[in-house]
């Protein structure tokens, strides 16, 4: 069991500890300046200047006080870094958000969160300013980035050199509240303390990355994402190493960043890998040849989640840079990753297993354990876990002490966790369970597929029709034939029963912020 001080403040544990420890000069937080034209490199010691000046704004200018919440809303930038790492300083909550947030639902935010300041990108300011002319409850909003006066830089500079001393917050007290952002149905805000903070550290990253302080860790998972504040900012501070956040993470930007940084860990989602690796597939293609090819030599681990990896997507990575894509599942309920392997113990098709600290067991519909092979929902515990804020559907999912998640597993004799649909995804279609993810796996190593997701649409005969949405790579022409050709490849590769006897040909699929496929929107004809 992980033991914690009763006081604990998860900047001073992540940052002043490396600084007072006398490695203040090494590197820490790297990304662009906000016109793109610089590089910014701040090390340890720079960035605990730039935290302790912005902690002093949050006091002395706006008026912070610890447990206030504090909406933060930014691309990836060692600015937004800096933020979340004084709001922590000064004992308030931070409320992270996706970039791409309409007014509406920063509006629904701020009341649920009861959100009383701000701090905001100013190229991200309309629609922030647009929400709080609707609730005087956000009393102040500073903008970062901005030339103004009042900007958070001017008013930081005015405090650069005068240290703030971390806020003793008890390890219990809550250090930020993230909200999902839901494939499907209304954001929940999920609560976690400083200690939850630590724990993540401790648990997963010693056990499956092993990094260490000379690492580069670099992704596309915003921070307001709790997969990317763990793998792009707490796990590397937590080991002394470096991080490169950045405002564009589209496949060719990552490929371009990481060869640009020397990148050594990567956080992304299953469908960024398969993107670099047919961007590269064009580019061996091209006129150019292989020489334009953006090199990756540096990577020596590579972490996937936010979704199912199939087993396509792992083999081609592998193919391309020699590396074993290290999975994981996790949850904003659960803060990060509770289920995963190392590259030593990976296996194509399976999550892995639960990771030190933590228990997993999969559940039939009347809450008892099922054997191995049999499907249920997966259920987890372990040192973080479910809080909602002021929300009925806490009671759904944390039943008798586990955290009931909406996946759909089963456990293979070995132990392995296999994942097979989110359960409101199985498709019941002619009496037979099948699970999208499998049919979307077996279509992906179609050499013709770029991307597809599969779903249950309506049907009178067979109760549920398999249906799968497919993007075609560069070049490859959508058809009849073309159809049913993948319908034939699906037919051979798994059983004949789950082949999908409607495919639609799109441009893209539609995603949610975090990455995450919105499978329901696949049913609705486009
Ligand atoms: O698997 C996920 O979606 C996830 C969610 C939150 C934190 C970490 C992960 C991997």
């Amino acid at each position: 069991e992980l033991q914690f001080p009763q006081h604990l403040n998860c900047a001073a544990e992540l940052l002043d500890r490396w600084v007072a420890q006398g490695q203040g000069e090494r590197p820490c937080v790297m990304g662009f300046s906000a016109d793109g034209k610089h590089e910014l490199r701040w090390s340890y010691a720079q960035l605990q200047a730039k935290v302790d000046a912005i902690a002093h704004v949050l006091v002395q200018d706006l008026g912070v006080v610890p447990g206030n919440r504090v909406l933060l809303r930014g691309a990836n930038t060692p600015q937004l870094a800096a933020c979340w790492l004084a709001v922590m300083k000064v004992g308030a909550i931070a409320v992270s958000t996706m970039p791409l947030l309409r007014a509406t639902e920063l509006v629904r935010i701020i009341d649920k969160a009861q959100i009383s300041h701000a701090l905001c990108d100013s190229r991200l300011a309309q629609e922030l300013v647009l929400a709080r002319s609707q609730r005087p409850l956000l009393r102040e909003l500073c903008h970062f980035n901005s030339k103004g006066e009042a900007g958070l830089e001017q008013r930081a500079a005015r405090y650069l050199g005068q240290p703030f001393e971390a806020v003793r917050t008890a390890a219990q007290d809550i250090a930020l509240i993230a909200f999902t952002s839901g494939t499907t149905g209304v954001p929940k805000g999920t609560m976690h303390a400083h200690r939850d903070v630590m724990a993540i550290c401790r648990c997963w990253p010693p056990h499956c990355l092993r990094a260490t302080a000379q690492d580069v860790f670099i992704g596309s998972p915003p921070l307001a994402f709790t997969f990317g504040l763990g793998g792009l900012l707490l796990f590397p501070l937590s080991v002394g190493a470096s991080t490169v956040l950045l405002e564009k993470t589209s496949p060719p930007d990552l490929e371009a960043a990481i060869a640009h940084w020397r990148a050594t860990i990567c956080f992304t989602a299953p469908t960024s890998y398969r993107a670099m690796t047919i961007e590269r597939e064009v580019r061996a293609q091209s006129a150019q040849g292989a020489k334009a090819q953006p090199d990756l030599s540096s990577l020596r681990k590579c972490v996937s989640a936010g979704e199912a990896l199939p087993a396509a997507t792992r083999a081609r990575w592998k193919a391309l840079t020699g590396l074993e894509l290290i999975d994981g599942i996790g949850a904003t309920e659960m803060l990060h990753i509770f289920i995963s392997h190392d590259e030593a113990n990976a296996r194509p098709g399976a999550t892995g297993k639960p990771i030190p600290g933590y228990q997993a067991c999969i559940l039939d519909d009347d809450g008892e354990p099922v054997p191995p092979g049999q499907l249920g929902r997966l259920a987890v515990k372990g040192p973080t876990g479910c809080r909602y804020l002021a929300d009925e559907r806490q009671g759904q999912y944390v039943i008798k002490g586990w955290n009931v998640t909406g996946d759909a597993y089963v456990q293979d004799p070995d132990g392995y966790f296999i994942y097979q649909a989110r359960t409101d995804d199985m498709i019941i279609s002619g009496g037979y369970n099948i699970a999208g993810p499998e049919v979307e796996s077996a279509l992906l190593l179609h050499p013709a597929v770029a991307e597809c997701g599969v779903v249950g649409v309506p049907d009178d005969e067979r109760g549920q029709l398999v249906k799968a949405v497919v993007v075609l790579k560069p070049g490859v022409t959508a058809s009849a034939e073309r159809a049913r050709e993948l319908q034939d490849f699906v037919k051979a590769a798994i059983a004949p029963y789950k082949y999908p006897r409607l495919i639609e040909f799109a441009d893209s699929l539609p995603r949610t912020d975090t990455g995450k496929l919105q499978r329901f929107r696949l049913s609705q004809s486009r």
